[in-house]
């Protein structure tokens, strides 16, 4: 029988959830579909207890979901690296590791995981190699993405299957554990998790004069501020609600991973940021509104332009035109209509919004998991 296959992945958490919880669902789900020893070293692991509570701050190794879990020193200890190393986004190894690198034969398979885009460039630069300027070793450029040349979007095997065991039977139990009513029969509930937005004060202005009841679920984080200002009260916690008009507005604790899972899958529409909720966004079929990490230039127009572009291919131009209008107002970007115009055109396309959410879904799932991806590539390089 051939030994298990070992692997770091180093995690340099910066600011937000993203980096973490990005390296973590890939960490869990090599160990848990593939098999593998992996350790995850991560420099801060009070922001990774707060999306996976079970892991403590203060321990400089432990074992959580099958992997273990290693706190990144500086100085680094010296280590016998993995036959495997993932160095999430460019985070610079840590230069002892990589000089015990050089001296493994045969030496380690080294790979950079890259942010996702949906930018038709990334395709060109998945895989690439570039070698270490002094030392033997080879980096390789990996690049999730969403066209079957790339690395594929983040996702565990069985996500589809637990989300529809869900649905059909998990969801009036969430939301009593929410504390929560199930929805009204003409409501929608929609999840917000965001980066502090000039756009908000106008969403929640066209969800309090909507026709229908809008409950909308707040993560606790960066936008309680401006909610707090636009309810004019002096802040919000978890537990907290407020009314104005048809909206309902909920502040939630912020949960784990999983349950975040849920919400997005139980919420009728999801406002997500980043990179990771991003996706999830997409594996739970559901519609959604994209809002891209702000760049310098606003150069994260392009990425959300990019992604726009793959997700309303197909679709009829009334729908697409009201997708596009939505996100890209949500994004700052400098378009003819305001947000009322905006929210009603993506009201009046809900029905087909929401089955090309399924559709779209069903697409994702024919490009390859990056988890299969990043393993077949690994293995390969390993022969
Ligand atoms: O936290 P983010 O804004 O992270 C960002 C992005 O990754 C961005 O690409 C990167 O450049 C920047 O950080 C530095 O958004 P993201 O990527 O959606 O990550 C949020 C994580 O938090 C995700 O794994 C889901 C998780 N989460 C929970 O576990 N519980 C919650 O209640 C919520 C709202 C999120």
């Amino acid at each position: 029988m051939r030994a298990m296959r070992t692997w770091d992945i180093f995690c340099n958490v910066v600011d937000n959830y993203g980096d973490i919880g990005i390296a973590w669902r890939l960490a869990r789900g090599l160990a848990r579909e593939h098999g593998l020893a992996v350790r995850l070293w991560v420099n801060d692991l009070r922001t990774f207890q707060r999306i996976w509570p079970a892991i403590s701050p203060d321990a400089d190794q432990q074992v959580c979901e099958g992997v273990a879990v290693c706190a990144w020193h500086t100085p680094f200890a010296p280590t016998r690296p993995a036959q495997v190393v993932v160095e999430a986004f460019g985070c610079a190894l840590p230069e002892p590791y990589l000089l015990a690198m050089s001296e493994q034969s045969p030496p380690p398979v080294w790979i950079n995981l890259e942010y996702l885009s949906a930018e038709p460039w990334v395709a060109e630069h998945h895989g690439l190699p570039s070698p270490h300027p002094r030392l033997p070793l080879t980096k390789y450029f990996f690049f999730p993405g969403y066209t079957p040349g790339t690395g594929g979007l983040l996702a565990e095997a069985d996500v589809a299957g637990r989300r529809t065991a869900f649905v059909h039977d998990g969801m009036p139990a969430f939301w009593r554990e929410l504390g929560l009513d199930t929805p009204q029969a003409d409501e929608l509930r929609v999840s917000l998790f965001a980066y502090e937005n000039p756009a908000l004060p106008g969403l929640l202005d066209v969800w309090a004069a909507d026709p229908h009841p809008v409950t909308c679920l707040v993560p606790e984080g960066r936008v309680i501020p401006q909610l707090a200002a636009w309810l004019a009260v002096p802040g919000l916690r978890a537990g907290d609600t407020g009314r104005r008009g048809a909206l309902q507005l909920h502040v939630l604790p912020f949960m784990n991973q999983d349950w975040y899972d849920r919400l997005l899958w139980a919420c009728d529409l999801n406002f997500v940021r980043g990179e990771d909720s991003c996706v999830r966004a997409q594996w739970a079929a559901r519609p959604l509104v994209w809002q891209a990490y702000p760049q310098a230039d606003n150069a994260h127009w392009d990425k959300v332009n990019a992604l726009l572009t793959h997700y309303t291919a197909g679709l009829d131009r009334t729908t697409a035109d009201a997708v596009n209008g939505l996100w890209q107002r949500w994004n700052g970007m400098p378009i003819a209509h305001g947000m009322p115009a905006c929210w009603a055109a993506w009201r009046s396309r809900q029905a087909a919004i929401e089955r090309h959410a399924q559709a779209w879904c069903g697409r994702l799932g024919l490009v390859g998991t990056l988890i299969d991806k990043l393993v077949e590539f690994a293995e390969n390089k390993l022969k």
